[in-house]
């Protein structure tokens, strides 16, 4: 069975919605990362990186989100289409976020949400920038009815859990009505209220 090293963020979110949402069995240990838990030797042996998540599958650890949710798909057969027009714009999708919309929100997180008043250009840059990548992903979702496709895949698994937390980034979801459709539509599928709740029910997914 699979074991997910993770914690309730939307890194770790990513991996326990795709696996509810492919359906694989898994087995979550928990990473306190506020007790600085993935510091601990025996998680370094899993991610040298020091990061949640991670995952470990018949002997085999992987660590960065991007690739366990391309492993997860390869290994179910699901979430990433076979033809490849449709492959590529999910892979393009899924670097924008890895690349993008994951680093810039954190930092909109540490400099908005955990550490306001610290630095009056830090919070202008990346409140700026959050709104440049919504604009982005508010345009895209004129156009499909998922984030890459019309289909759900792996792009908007690693996608949503970001904009879930929109209160951290000071984000108004109603300027951007195609993200808060999009966004309102998958928070109704079962196993995003799931993996939602890993590793463990002490948050609920917001509704503006
Ligand atoms: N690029 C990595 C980022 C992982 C990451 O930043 N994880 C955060 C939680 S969302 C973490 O473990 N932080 C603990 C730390 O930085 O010490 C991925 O996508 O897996």
């Amino acid at each position: 069975m699979i074991q997910l090293y993770t914690w309730g963020t939307p890194n770790g979110r990513k991996i326990s919605i795709m696996l509810e949402e492919v359906a694989l069995p898994y087995q979550v240990i928990p990473i306190d990362i506020s007790k600085d838990e993935q510091f601990s030797p025996a998680f370094l042996a899993i991610n040298p990186n020091n990061k949640i998540p991670a995952i470990v599958d018949d002997g085999q650890a992987l660590f960065e989100s991007g690739a366990i949710l391309l492993y997860l798909a390869e290994k179910s057969g699901k979430l990433l289409p076979d033809n490849a027009t449709d492959k590529w714009q999910v892979l393009q999708w899924l670097m924008w976020q890895m690349a993008g919309q994951g680093p810039m929100l954190g930092q909109a997180h540490h400099f908005l949400h955990f550490n306001p008043g610290k630095s009056e250009y830090a919070e202008g840059r990346y409140f700026q920038e959050t709104n440049r990548l919504y604009g982005v992903l508010d345009r895209q979702l004129e156009q499909h009815a998922h984030v890459a496709t019309d289909e759900l895949s792996i792009a908007d698994i690693a996608i949503w859990p970001w904009v879930s937390r929109y209160q951290f980034q000071k984000i108004d979801l109603h300027k951007f009505s195609n993200v808060l459709e999009w966004y309102l539509r998958l928070a109704k599928r079962p196993a995003f209220q799931a993996g939602y709740q890993v590793p463990d029910a002490s948050q609920e997914i917001l509704i503006p």
